[in-house]
């Protein structure tokens, strides 16, 4: 395997944000968090801790300099607690000290008193008290409330998916290092260097040119670092100020876990209506969103669970309902899929209810109501290809649906106390940024005058083997080896205004940029060949393989030659330029618009053993076919597959976040939260590329692949369910994810 940045992974010399040496004098901060998940703050007693040693400063929202806020998209998120709080582990104070170990001495003496107040976890309850993050949103199309009647089939019903932790493999953290004239340098372990600039300015209350934000990489984001390294940037950024010192401040794995948020759980109700040939007329749906705390990026969130709301299926009448409710939990955010795989399991609730109905096998309905070319999707958006019938047809040929399905029900006959189920699960994604604003992307190309090659864009790399591919196509475009091109870290100085890198648009945006970069500066290479090797016609030259060439044939002119000759005649080495994907639009108010570049789908088929005397599951294979386009890196790209896929099924059947019932997270270690390992991993996992077929697609002809394949992990909760159907016929499961042994031995013992 040649990982792009293998050697220094492995030889440990990789630097996140915590192994970045520090400059001499640098102090270390640590969070006073609120004991309370919902309470009246009745001031900040420090003066144990100030006394203690080692503590240079004890800041709280008295000490920003600017705005004391973080939210983004709502302004609701104070940097440090004003008046209230809101959740257990509410930033309320900032310990600044000589010594990490200081620091987090004083931050625990000091003392916050609360005056309690009811807390809330309950998404359903706060909905019923009315308190919601924004107003509720709905999606229709059609005439759902006259359709049921034409329906020969409605079945209705209850679907649950819990919170999930990002488990990214460096915490959350940053360290702030104040320059002259009051600017102020931050590496931060964050997707959206730009919203860290933005937010940090503003609570510094200096211009945005005064903080510089640097990314090397990231151990993982997943989502959890789109929105929420913000405020421990912020709060860095504070301590800095304060003292005048470089601050680092880097959360412990419990400290993460306690206090960031998580996937979104969601409770939802659908109904769904089918003809007699299992044709799905009409479905309805609410979901009720646990937003936690604050905003955050919940009403995006809520935005993409509507947009998927039907998944990879064509439903003639539809009405989607959502609600954001506000909870005295951390805020949740961001994670793969971003509200999408909540949407997805809701419907594969529904098909799966209606298929028991029915006497059918859920894959029955499924495959009946697939979205072929040409349908629309309930946003007015057509599905532009047949790329999704066409996995479905590849994976049930390619694998032999039916000889798994034998095989598994031959299992079935000849055991007792295990049993095996088996399903099949489409995924159908849009990719953009729903809010039609983010999708623009920057890059900043430089060639030296030795020939190598420097790119700078808005682009993140945190494992997804985005920087590899960028540098694909820098490669590509200036027609010259790979090895000469180097990726530079993310900086708001060298590309500004720039995205998260997140909605799986990394490659297709940044990509863009930097060929549009890289043309810019290869039609000034032209120019200076077709004058040095005097052609009329500076179209007839192209560089492949590091040799000009006119006319297609070689002309004995090195790049690195022609690099040189374009410096001599004061030629520019370098460009930056602007990427804003075409045509995208989306109408709030109607609800209609083309709010997607392209989708990206594929097609799952998961297979399952559940040990029916002590509840456990297991996953025996999933066998995908998947659209990536053309796809610039393929093993990176079955490395997307294969860790989104881990990571869905994860969510459905083990990782589960649990609470206290003062509202603080009992789950806040990795022997109490399981994520899944590699002896949880499929036994086999096959993984084929779908042929691509000419369909739009993103950069160089490739498709996003960094969020999809996660919702496949979703046929794991019903290969499972399948399962347990097998064991107890007639039973009918609860749908509440994850199906973890206990819930699987519940289902099994249940009374029928
Ligand atoms: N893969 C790794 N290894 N680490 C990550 O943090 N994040 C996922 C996905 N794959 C992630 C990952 C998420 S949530 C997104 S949106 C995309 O990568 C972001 O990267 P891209 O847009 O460059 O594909
Ligand atoms: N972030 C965002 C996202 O702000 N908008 C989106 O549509 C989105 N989609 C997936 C992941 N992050
Ligand atoms: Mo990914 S949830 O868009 O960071």
């Amino acid at each position: 395997m040649n990982h792009h940045e293998a050697v220094l992974h492995v030889r440990g010399e990789a630097r996140f944000v915590d192994d970045e040496p520090t400059p001499a004098g640098t102090l270390h901060a640590a969070v006073v968090t609120s004991p309370t998940a919902h309470g009246r703050l009745l001031g900040i007693d420090a003066g144990e801790a100030e006394r203690l040693p080692g503590v240079r400063a004890i800041l709280t929202c008295r000490d920003v300099p600017g705005k004391n806020q973080v939210g983004t998209i709502i302004p609701d998120e104070p940097l440090l607690a004003e008046a209230a709080v809101h959740y257990l582990g509410q930033p309320v104070a900032l310990v600044v000290a000589d010594s990490d170990a200081q620091a987090r001495r004083a931050a625990r003496a000091v003392h916050v008193p609360v005056e309690p107040l009811p807390p809330e976890f309950d998404a359903r309850a706060a909905n019923a008290r009315g308190e919601l993050i924004f107003p509720q949103r709905t999606f229709a199309r059609g005439d759902v409330d006259s359709a049921w009647a034409a329906c020969a089939v409605v079945v209705a019903g209850r679907a649950e998916t819990g919170a999930q932790e990002h488990v990214y493999l460096e915490t959350q953290g940053a360290v702030a290092i104040p320059g002259e004239g009051g600017t102020l340098r931050l590496l931060s372990a964050t997707q959206a260097p730009t919203a860290v600039q933005r937010v940090v300015a503003g609570v510094l209350g200096v211009p945005m040119h005064r903080v510089e934000v640097e990314v090397r990489r990231l151990g993982g984001g997943f989502g959890g670092k789109e929105d929420q390294a913000t405020p421990w940037a912020g709060l860095a950024a504070l301590g800095a100020w304060c003292t005048g010192r470089p601050v680092k401040l880097v959360l412990r794995r419990q400290e993460d876990m306690r206090w960031t948020g998580k996937r979104h759980p969601y409770s939802s109700d659908f109904r769904i209506g089918l003809d007699r040939d299992g044709r799905i007329l009409a479905y309805e749906v609410f979901f009720y969103q646990n937003a936690g705390a604050t905003a955050d990026l919940s009403p995006a969130i809520l935005e993409r669970t509507l947009f998927h709301a039907t998944n990879a299926y064509f439903i003639p009448h539809v009405r989607a309902t959502a609600a954001s409710c506000r909870t005295n939990l951390p805020s949740n955010t961001a994670f793969r899929g971003f509200g999408g795989p909540q949407a997805m399991f809701v419907l594969e609730a529904a098909i799966a209810r209606a298929a028991a109905e029915m006497g059918l096998e859920p894959a029955e309905i499924q495959r009946r109501n697939l979205l072929r070319e040409g349908e629309e999707f309930p946003y007015g958006m057509r599905m532009a290809s047949s790329a999704l019938t066409r996995c479905w047809t590849e994976a049930e040929t390619r694998y032999d649906l039916p000889a798994i399905r034998r095989r598994a029900a031959e299992f079935n006959d000849a055991h007792r106390l295990e049993k095996q189920g088996v399903a099949v699960m489409p995924v159908c994604f849009g990719i953009s940024f729903t809010n039609t604003v983010l999708n623009q992307a920057g890059a900043l190309v430089h060639v030296h005058t030795d020939g190598s090659v420097s790119v700078s864009t808005g682009a993140v790399e945190m494992g997804q083997g985005t920087a590899p591919k960028l540098r694909q196509v820098a490669a590509a475009t200036l027609g010259i080896d790979p090895e000469r091109v180097r990726i530079d870290s993310t900086s708001t100085s060298r590309v500004a205004s720039t995205s998260p890198t997140a909605a799986s648009t990394g490659p297709d945006m940044n990509g863009h940029a930097t060929r549009l970069a890289g043309e810019a500066i290869l039609a000034r290479l032209r120019e200076v060949a077709a004058r040095r090797l005097a052609v009329a016609d500076a179209a007839t030259i192209g560089i492949r393989a590091g040799q000009v060439h006119v006319l297609g044939r070689p002309a004995g002119f090195s790049w690195a030659e022609l690099v040189g000759a374009a410096y001599a005649e004061r030629v520019s080495l370098s460009a930056h330029a602007h990427y804003a994907t075409p045509r995208i639009h989306f109408d709030k108010a109607t609800g209609r618009g083309e709010p997607f570049a392209y989708h990206a789908c594929g097609v799952a088929i998961v297979e399952a053993t559940v040990d029916v005397l002590r509840g456990e599951c297991r996953i025996d294979a999933v066998r995908v076919v998947h659209d990536a386009g053309h796809s610039i890196d393929p093993l990176v790209d079955r490395g997307q597959v294969e860790g989104g896929l881990l990571q869905g099924i994860g969510w459905m059947t083990m990782e589960e976040v649990l609470h206290l019932p003062s509202g603080g997270v009992a789950t806040d270690t990795l022997t109490t939260y399981k994520v899944p390992d590699l002896y949880a991993a499929p036994d086999e996992v096959e993984v084929h590329f779908l042929e691509p077929g000419g369909e739009p697609a993103g950069i160089m002809g490739a498709k996003a692949v960094g969020e999809p394949p996660l919702m496949y992990g979703i046929g794991a909760f019903f290969a499972v369910h399948a399962a347990i159907r097998a064991a107890r016929p007639g039973t009918d499961t609860h749908f509440v994810a994850p199906l973890s042994a206990e819930r699987i031995l519940a289902a099994l013992s249940e009374p029928s």
